[in-house]
């Protein structure tokens, strides 16, 4: 997209949103255009990013929550580190889990 373009895309936007343009924000289809959905958007049709990198940050999140909760918190830490404790052997398993416990982080 052009400058140009870019520029009567933002002025179109500043006059409001019609239901093409919502309708094209619902990336996941529920019908609302939720706070990410609107600044994914914003961001790709400014080129400030593609949704092609979109995509890919968000497979990254994927991989990163563990337990497929939708979020990133200590539970995915701790699959992190019994993961790694696994492949140091089974002493540093103990001590590691000892650690964490210790931590709170259970
Ligand atoms: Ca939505």
């Amino acid at each position: 997209m052009r400058r140009r373009e870019i520029l009567k895309q933002a002025a179109a936007l500043e006059k409001g949103f019609d239901k093409e343009q919502l309708k094209a924000m619902d990336r996941d289809g529920d019908g609302q255009v939720h706070k990410n959905e609107f600044v994914y958007f914003m961001l790709v049709s400014s080129e400030k990013t593609t949704m092609e990198y979109i995509k890919r940050m968000e497979d990254l999140f994927d991989q990163l929550d563990k337990d497929n909760s939708g979020y990133l918190d200590e539970a995915d830490l701790l699959y992190k580190i019994e993961r790694s404790n696994k492949k140091l052997g089974e002493t540093k398993v103990e001590t590691r889990t000892q650690f964490v416990r210790d931590a709170d982080l259970v």
